[in-house]
C-alpha cells in the first residue's frame, strides 16, 4: 500500500504556513499504524513553485520552504527504520524556466539550446511584417497554446504553464543528465519514482499539428503512444535501476490518456520498463464533453465498467495501480459520495470497493480520515494555477462567474489541498501559523486524533482493510469477475482462486438494495463476512444506504 504525501498540506513544524519535510517525520508514526509500505512523496525540490514543485528549477537540492538534504535524509532514515520506503516524485518531462540548463538553452548558441523544443514561428499571413504564430497548433493542459514566444522571436513548448518548459528528450545529453541525477538519489536511500507525465516525454518527429481544433491538450493525440517511450525507458532501466542489482524499486509512472494496451506494455515485468501506471480513464468518467470543468452527474455503470476493463486487460501481463483520490482530483468521496447523512458509510465503502480490486492500492492523505472538497466561494481562495487558468479563460469567453465558480468548486485540484486534519483545534494541528490553503471548518469533527480511538472510524476501517490486503492471498492475485454490469447503484464483483471465493458488494445509494438472484449470489448468506463497514458486520438481508460487504462464499 502506497500513501501519497502532497507536502505542503501535510504537517508544518516552523510555523511557516506550509507544510515541511520535518512535520513528515513527526508523523510517522501515524502511517505506520495505518500500514504504509511506502510512500510517495509530491515534489520538495527548488522550485518558483507556479506549480507546486511540480516546476522544478534544482533536481538535486530541497526548497527551503521544505527544509534541508539533512532533513530528507532523516526522513529516509526514520522511515526505513519503521520499515517504509520512500518513492520521490521525478519530473523530468519538463523543469521550471528558471532551471539553469533552460536559461542557458534561451541562448541559440548555447550547447543546452538543443534541451529544449526551440522552433521558430510559422509567418503569420494577417499579421504585419515579420509577425508570427506559434509553430503548431499544439494547446497546452493547461488552456492556451503549448508555446511561448522569448524576447528572440523563438517560441519554446510548454506542455503544461509557460513557466514549465518541456525537456527534449530526444538529445542525449538530457537523458544522461537526468540518469545521473536519478542514480545520486537512490545513493542516498530512496526506493524509486513516481514520474510525472512520464508518456509525455517522447514527441513526434517534426512536431506535426495536431488534427481537429486547439482544445485543451491536444497535443496529446500526438504524443501519447510514441513507440520512443518504450525505448527511453527501457534505456533507464539500464542506465539507471540496473546498477543496483542487489536492490528493489517501485517504478510509477503517470499516464496521460493511456490505453490499456500501452500499460500492459509498460508493465509487463518480462519488459522491465515500470511496476504500474496511473491511468485516468476511471477518475474522467464524469467529465462531459467540455472536459473537466463540465462534470456530470455519475453514472456507476461507467465506473465500474473502466475499472473491470482494466482489470481484465492487466489480468495476464502487468499489474494496475488502484486511486481515487491524488493531489490533481476532487475528493472522491464528495464527487461520488455521500458527505452528509452517510458521510462514513460512503468513505469507507469507496475504501473497500478500490482495494478488494486486483493492483497497488494508493491512499491520499486525508482520505484515510474521509476529507471532504473544501467550500471554495470566491477566485480568490484558490491557489493552483490551474484554476487561475481555468478562471481567466472561462471569463474571457463570457461565461457568468458564479457558473465557473460553481463547477471550479467541485473539480479544482485545491480541494485535495488544503491542510492534513490531525486534530480538532486551531488550523487543524496543521500549523501554528498561517494556512497556505484554508482549512476545512469540519476539521472540528473530521481529523485523525477523533478517528484514532474510534474502532468505528474511518481511519479504523482502512486500517483493517490494508492488513487484510495482506492476510487474503485472494486480494492479491485471485482473479476478478465484475458482476451485475448493468446495475445502477450495486458494484458488484468477485474475486477467486484455487481455494477461495470472495463476492464483494457496495450499495451506492442512499435507499436500501435488496441483492439480486443469480448464481453469483447463492451462498452469501451462510457465508463468512470478511469486512463490512456497519458496525454490527453485515447482516444477512438487504445492503443498507452505502453498505459495503466482502463475503467468503
Ligand atoms: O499531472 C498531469 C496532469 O496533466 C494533471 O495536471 C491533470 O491533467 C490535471 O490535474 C487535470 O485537471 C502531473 C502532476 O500530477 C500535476 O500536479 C502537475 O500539475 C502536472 O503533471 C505538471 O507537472
Amino acid at each position: 500500500m502506497v500513501y501519497q504525501v502532497y507536502p505542503r498540506s501535510f504537517a508544518d513544524s516552523d510555523g511557516d504556513g506550509i507544510g515541511d519535510i520535518p512535520g513528515i517525520t513527526s508523523r510517522l508514526d501515524h502511517l505506520a499504524a495505518l500500514g504504509v509500505d511506502a510512500v510517495w512523496l509530491s515534489p520538495v525540490y527548488v522550485s518558483p513553485h507556479v506549480d507546486n514543485g511540480y516546476d522544478i528549477a534544482d533536481y538535486q537540492a530541497i526548497d527551503p520552504v521544505f527544509g534541508t538534504l539533512e532533513d530528507l535524509d532523516a526522513l529516509i532514515a526514520a522511515m526505513h527504520e519503521r520499515g517504509m520506503r520512500l518513492v520521490m516524485d521525478l519530473v523530468v518531462n519538463h523543469t521550471s524556466d528558471e532551471h539553469p540548463w533552460f536559461v542557458a538553452s534561451r541562448d541559440p548558441a548555447n550547447p543546452k539550446r538543443s534541451w529544449y523544443f526551440w522552433r521558430p514561428g510559422r509567418p503569420d499571413p494577417d499579421g504585419g511584417p515579420g509577425a508570427t504564430l506559434p509553430p503548431n497548433n499544439w494547446s497546452s493542459v493547461f488552456l492556451g497554446s503549448a508555446w511561448e514566444q522569448d524576447a528572440g522571436g523563438s517560441y519554446y513548448l510548454h506542455s503544461f504553464a509557460a513557466k514549465q518548459p518541456d525537456l527534449n528528450w530526444g538529445e542525449p545529453a538530457v537523458r544522461e543528465a537526468i540518469y545521473s541525477m536519478m542514480r545520486w538519489w537512490l545513493d542516498r536511500g530512496v526506493d524509486g519514482f513516481r514520474m510525472d507525465v512520464i508518456n509525455l516525454i517522447s514527441k513526434p518527429e517534426g512536431l506535426p499539428d495536431a488534427p481537429g481544433g486547439p482544445t485543451a491538450g491536444n497535443q496529446l493525440e500526438m504524443v501519447v503512444g510514441d513507440p520512443g517511450l518504450h525505448t527511453y525507458l527501457a534505456e533507464m532501466r539500464r542506465e539507471v535501476f540496473d546498477r543496483y542489482p542487489d536492490r528493489t524499486f517501485l517504478t510509477v509512472g503517470e499516464m496521460l490518456a493511456v490505453t490499456p494496451e500501452q500499460a500492459v506494455l509498460v508493465t509487463d515485468p518480462e519488459r522491465r520498463e515500470l511496476d504500474m501506471v496511473f491511468q485516468f480513464e476511471h477518475v474522467d468518467v464524469d467529465h462531459g464533453q467540455l472536459g473537466k470543468y463540465d462534470p456530470q452527474p455519475l453514472d456507476l455503470r461507467d465506473l465500474k465498467a473502466s475499472l473491470a476493463r482494466w482489470q481484465v486487460a492487466l489480468a495476464e501481463r502487468g499489474w494496475n495501480s488502484l486511486y481515487f483520490n491524488n493531489h490533481d482530483q476532487p475528493r472522491a468521496i464528495s464527487r461520488w459520495g455521500d458527505t452528509s447523512q452517510y458521510w462514513r458509510e460512503s468513505a469507507t465503502l469507496l475504501a473497500g470497493v478500490l482495494h478488494m480490486h486486483r493492483g497497488t492500492p494508493f491512499v491520499y492523505q486525508g482520505e484515510e480520515i474521509g476529507m471532504t472538497n473544501y467550500p471554495f466561494a470566491r477566485i480568490e481562495e484558490y491557489r493552483d494555477i490551474e484554476a487561475a487558468r481555468a478562471y481567466e479563460v472561462a471569463t474571457a469567453l463570457g461565461l457568468p462567474s458564479e457558473l465557473i465558480l460553481g463547477t471550479m468548486a467541485k473539480m479544482s485540484r485545491d480541494n485535495a489541498r488544503t491542510p492534513m486534519q490531525w486534530d480538532g483545534e486551531a488550523h487543524a494541528g496543521f500549523t501554528t501559523g498561517q494556512p497556505w490553503l484554508p482549512v476545512h471548518l469540519n476539521h472540528l469533527w473530521l481529523n485523525v486524533a477523533d478517528q484514532v480511538e474510534d474502532a468505528d472510524s474511518v481511519l479504523s476501517f482502512y486500517k483493517r482493510l490494508i492488513a487484510l490486503r495482506k492476510s487474503e492471498d485472494v486480494l492479491t492475485t485471485g482473479t476478478f469477475t465484475l458482476l451485475e454490469p448493468d446495475h445502477k447503484q450495486l458494484w458488484a464483483f468477485l474475486r477467486a482462486d484455487e481455494r477461495d471465493r470472495l463476492l464483494v458488494l457496495a450499495n451506492f445509494s442512499d435507499d436500501e438494495l435488496g441483492i439480486p438472484d443469480g448464481d453469483a449470489f447463492t451462498g452469501l448468506d451462510g457465508g463468512r463476512l470478511l469486512l463490512g463497514n456497519y458496525p454490527d458486520g453485515g447482516a444477512p438481508g438487504p445492503l443498507r444506504p452505502w453498505e459495503f460487504r466482502a463475503v467468503y462464499l
